[in-house]
């Protein structure tokens, strides 16, 4: 199946970038907006890179126009970036915060009047601190109704303009970070606990898909999942079984749920045999089966190899890499089920992620198997030092050749088949990562914005954003 001919690039594809509220806005108690569960956690010591808060971000909420007039000048077609649920509800429900719907009109009809096809997030991990307060957020089945309150709103509030919408970001990875590594809010440990939030999350993406037929039916809709498609670390049958466990109990957990309303099987009983399966209550399923998603969201950054875990082996306690010194990043895995392992014929970068295009190629192609629903590509990019020269250039070869070959494996996957309809290369200016600070960039766009020292948040446009302008220009003839 390799061919010479690869198939063009749909006429109408997304070409884009992505962000997240929190990683960008700043202005964290401005225009009535109320405290998240990271605006309280980055206040904890010790929790974030260098102690990095989002109080500012990129400034973004003032510097809006001056961002969106550099998309259009990149000439993107798409821009996915996240609603903060706080500046809509301070409280998570009750009364509308008027000034927080008036930001997002202003961005929304800014990004329109240049052509750019906005892609709104529902939710991208700031939860209002209040639900957290109130009833444990996505630990109790109440957060069900109030993020479906809070999706209409948005609905009702900018779904003549906005068709495309991203329910949930990453299911997958907020859950696991703040139920069962702790590294996210609210920071707890308990597996059991770990996979009831979990049901509930789904549910209340189910529901606010339902809902989103009644209040935006021309529209499109989908969850965004982290998706790492695993390898088997060698050709032994036991570690094909732990690459099969972990395809099961890392991925299709979630994305089984999002299509069909199903759980996987052999994941399920492992789950009832521990004594750690979600409670389900009548009604749950078939609820589950009303959310069906338009697109499948897809987040790629890489593949994770896998081998045999013996029941006294690794367990998910491991350093995770969130200072960017490379070769920090320990194995972790489950006990009789699977453990991570270094794969050597991947390049990885400073922070410890494997660099891994033909991952993205296999894994759209398991999706479409799997689900048979049109991708989204709603992240994909690389996090590196970047470093402004005295001329004031930033030469990011680094991030065109990854980007480059990741759009060469996507045009692979369309050629096999796939239908993908739009890319949003992650990030677009360079922002907040959440554990790692500022000095893990993103961008097509510099931010002069450090831990330390001077940091007048200018923006300047990097090597990659010329590339990518033509790369665009070009419909992806000239990658
Ligand atoms: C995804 C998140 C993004 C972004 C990205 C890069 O998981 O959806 O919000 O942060 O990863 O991650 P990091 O900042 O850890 O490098």
């Amino acid at each position: 199946m390799l061919h010479e001919k690869h198939k063009p690039f749909p006429q109408d594809f997304l070409w884009g970038a992505a962000s997240a509220a929190y990683q960008i806005e700043g202005a964290w108690n401005v225009d009535g907006k109320g405290k998240s569960n990271w605006d309280q956690f980055v206040r904890i010591p010790g929790k974030t890179f260098k102690g990095t808060t989002g109080d500012v971000a990129v400034d973004h909420y003032h510097r809006y126009k001056e961002d969106v007039a550099l998309m259009a000048e990149m000439g993107m077609k798409t821009y996915r970036f996240s609603i903060a649920w706080t500046r809509i509800f301070p409280n998570g429900k009750g009364e509308v915060n008027q000034k927080g719907i008036d930001f997002y009109n202003q961005l929304i009809d800014e990004l329109i009047k240049y052509n750019i096809e906005p892609i709104v997030t529902i939710y991208h991990w700031d939860l209002p601190q209040a639900l957290q307060e109130e009833y444990g957020g996505w630990e109790s089945r109440q957060i069900v109704e109030d993020f479906k309150n809070y999706s209409i709103t948005l609905f009702q509030a900018f779904g003549d303009r906005v068709k495309y919408w991203v329910s949930l970001n990453e299911q997958n990875i907020f859950t696991r970070l703040g139920y069962q590594t702790a590294l996210h809010p609210p920071g707890v440990k308990d597996d059991k606990l770990y996979y009831q939030v979990n049901h509930h999350a789904s549910l209340a993406n189910a529901a606010a898909i339902k809902a989103f037929r009644m209040y935006v039916p021309d529209g499109k809709i989908g969850p965004s999942f982290a998706y790492s498609p695993a390898y088997a670390a060698t050709a032994k049958p036991e570690d094909v079984l732990a690459a099969e466990n972990a395809e099961e109990l890392t991925n299709h957990w979630w994305m089984d749920v999002y299509a069909w309303g199903e759980y996987p099987k052999a994941t399920w009983n492992y789950l009832e045999r521990e004594g750690i399966a979600p409670q389900i209550e009548e009604g749950d399923l078939a609820l589950l089966k009303e959310g069906k998603p338009d697109f499948m969201g897809v987040n790629y950054y890489q593949t994770t190899t896998y081998e045999k875990n013996p029941l006294d082996g690794a367990t998910l306690e491991a350093n995770f890499n969130t200072t960017g010194k490379k070769g920090t990043m320990e194995d972790s895995g489950i006990p009789g089920l699977y453990k991570t392992v270094s794969n050597d014929n991947l390049e990885r970068t400073n922070w410890d992620w494997n660099i891994d295009p033909q991952g993205l190629r296999i894994g759209l192609r398991r999706i479409t198997n799997r689900y048979k629903l049109p991708v989204l590509i709603s992240e994909n990019g690389l996090g590196e030092y970047d470093q402004v020269e005295a001329d004031g250039t930033i030469q990011d070869d680094y991030r065109i050749e990854y980007l480059h070959t990741h759009l060469v494996a996507i045009q692979d996957a369309i050629t096999d088949g796939v239908a993908v309809i739009g890319y949003c290369v992650w990030s677009f200016t360079d922002l907040l990562s959440w554990l790692n600070g500022f000095q893990k960039r993103y961008g097509f766009v510099y931010v002069n914005q450090h831990e330390e020292g001077e940091h007048d948040l200018r923006r300047i446009k990097k090597k990659s954003f010329y590339w990518y302008k033509e790369v665009i220009e070009s419909n992806g003839e000239k990658l």
